[in-house]
């Protein structure tokens, strides 16, 4: 068998051989990889954030000298280390120092809170933190003190900037490596899903299928030594890290122009002056884009790529973005767990607008299926469930949920639901899992029910979606008070998960007290009856 990471579960030994006979595992690491990039084009820049401008041969140096730094800390080969940082040139850095040793970075988000930073911590028993000192207004060394009570694995908090009372990341490190590890059926890095129970899972990805993600999404897209890739989204997010991301970008000869700031003031500034050429963008960002460029004076005319996705872009949206900025649009339908689909650059205006893409590999194996996991007939709407090179099989350490987050056959349930054309473009239609989409951001019901029924007002809780017309889905949070106290409001609601540590996106838009949750015929609450109550007293605001 394949030898991965403890609590992974790998290809069968059958689709690996054909995954690689085919091509699409080559047998690289990342660190190989950057390598091979800087050798190639030394002095071609890579990276760019600001004025700061990093050339290939400076991005391998950087990464070898935080490879020293980290060994020097004790940290080796399989050791998992979780990384907070915004889109600044260090989070490559690390991610590549982490891939010199055979370290495994688990991608926090920067939103990510105590509850959230916490969890990944124990899950995966990283044994070091990095973080910025502050971003947008908040403190993450503060975050990073009360992270290290909590978690008992944790050793070193590594700060990029001001380490205040942790440890600097720029230090004096290790005078000789171990060999690279090269072994590229290996975990090489953990993302965090978008969950639909309690607590965020962990999505592990190895180099041979991460690598032919990135890689084939880059030749799907276009991307070449030209690119000049724009990242607006975070890079700890799959689609700007690799679909194609900043990876892809890397990996066809280009560069990557990193920012945190994706309204359209800001973007236009630097597309106009970087020359960028491709970026990607949720759809309530692509909107305010489509505003922007029809008032605005910015150049944009180098961009050649706008790729859309993350969640639902409707057809009368898509149709502005592309009067708006030409024949550029792409629909990405993705998930951090795997399978991708993209519009072709060359697609018909019909598919661009009416569809969501089709899969990237000639190896995505798509079943779309009723309840009891029948096909459902050709062009009808069903779930979507999927197996392949770049899919996982399984998440980190989640035995009980991988058992019916998966099919026997090794498929993934995706829990969205999607149409077939008879082109093999898939349309998303809905979803089945209990996931908010809130323009992107993915919230769990179940994750911030399991945090609101600890306050003390509270007995019993449900989250639902509630339309919204620029980030598709809001959250609403119905509440149903304790026997003789009063149910809390929005802002006593916002407080409590702030305290309680939880992402600020997760804290319900709405709340609204009922006297008992409604159920179903088997006693479930009844959330269906909810959602659209939801609407309802939306509709009468
Ligand atoms: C409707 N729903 C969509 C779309 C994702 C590229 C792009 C997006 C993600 C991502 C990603 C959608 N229309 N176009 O990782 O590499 C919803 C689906 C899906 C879930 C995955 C990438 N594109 N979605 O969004 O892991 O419900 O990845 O299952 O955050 O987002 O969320 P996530």
């Amino acid at each position: 068998g394949i030898h991965v990471l403890d609590g992974c579960t790998p290809w069968p030994e059958d689709l690996a051989a054909h995954y690689r006979a085919s091509g699409h595992w080559r047998g690289e690491t990342f660190d190989r990889l950057l390598r091979s990039w800087a050798r190639a084009h030394p002095h071609r820049t890579a990276l760019v954030h600001g004025t700061r401008r990093l050339d290939r041969a400076r991005l391998a140096q950087e990464a070898e000298r935080i490879a020293r730094r980290l060994a020097g800390l004790g940290v080796g080969a399989g050791d998992r280390v979780v990384l907070q940082l915004p889109n600044i040139p260090e989070f490559f850095t690390v991610f590549f120092g982490l891939q010199r040793l055979g370290a495994i970075p688990v991608l926090a988000l920067p939103l990510h809170r105590r509850s959230e930073i916490v969890h990944l911590c124990r899950l995966s028993q990283a044994v070091a933190y990095v973080v910025p000192d502050l971003h947008q207004g908040f403190d993450h060394r503060d975050l990073a003190t009360e992270v290290l009570k909590e978690s008992p694995a944790l050793r070193h908090v590594l700060v990029a900037g001001d380490p205040g009372a942790h440890t600097p990341l720029d230090g004096p490190g290790t005078a000789d490596l171990p060999p690279a590890p090269d072994d590229a059926s290996e975990v090489a890095l953990l993302l965090v899903s978008g969950g639909t129970t309690g607590l965020p899972k962990l999505i592990p990805r190895t180099h041979d299928d991460y690598a032919y993600n990135v890689r084939a999404s880059a030749e799907s897209c276009g991307l070449g030594p030209e690119t000049v890739y724009l990242a607006a989204l975070p890079v700890a997010h799959n689609f700007a890290l690799g679909c194609p991301g900043v990876l892809g970008a890397l990996h066809a000869g280009g560069t990557a122009v990193l920012t945190d700031e994706p309204d359209p003031d800001a973007a236009f500034a630097l597309i106009e002056h970087e020359r960028v050429t491709a970026t990607a963008l949720v759809p309530p960002t692509a909107r305010m884009w489509t505003a922007a460029a029809e008032w605005g004076d910015a150049d944009l005319s180098s961009l050649r790529l706008l790729q859309v996705g993350g969640a639902r872009l409707l057809p009368e949206h898509a149709a502005q973005v592309r009067d708006a900025f030409g024949p550029v649009l792409q629909q990405v339908f993705g998930m951090a767990e795997g399978l991708l689909n993209y519009t072709e650059p060359d697609a018909p205006e019909e598919i661009v607008l009416h569809t969501q893409g089709r899969p990237l590999s000639p190896d995505d194996e798509i079943r779309v299926v009723d309840e009891d996991d029948r096909e459902v007939p050709p062009g009808a709407t069903g779930r979507l469930l999927t197996r392949g090179p770049y899919t996982l099989r399984g998440y980190y350490r989640a035995d009980e949920h991988n058992a019916t987050s998966f099919t026997a056959d090794g498929y993934y349930r995706t829990g969205d639901l999607v149409r077939r054309t008879p082109t093999g473009h898939l349309v998303v239609e809905g979803r089945v899992k209990e996931q908010i989409n809130r323009g992107g951001d993915k919230v769990a019901a179940a994750e911030v029910e399991e945090q609101l029924v600890h306050h003390p007002a509270v007995l019993d809780t449900a989250v639902v979606p509630v339309p919204d017309d620029l980030l598709g889905e809001r959250t609403c949070a119905f509440v149903v008070p304790a026997p003789g106290a009063t149910a809390p409001g929005r802002g006593e609601v916002a407080a409590f998960l702030k305290e309680r540590g939880l992402a600020p996106y997760k804290v319900p838009d709405r709340v609204e007290a009922l006297d008992e949750l409604p159920v179903t015929a088997v006693g479930k609450t009844d959330k269906k009856a909810l959602t659209e109550l939801a609407r309802q007293l939306k509709g009468s605001a």
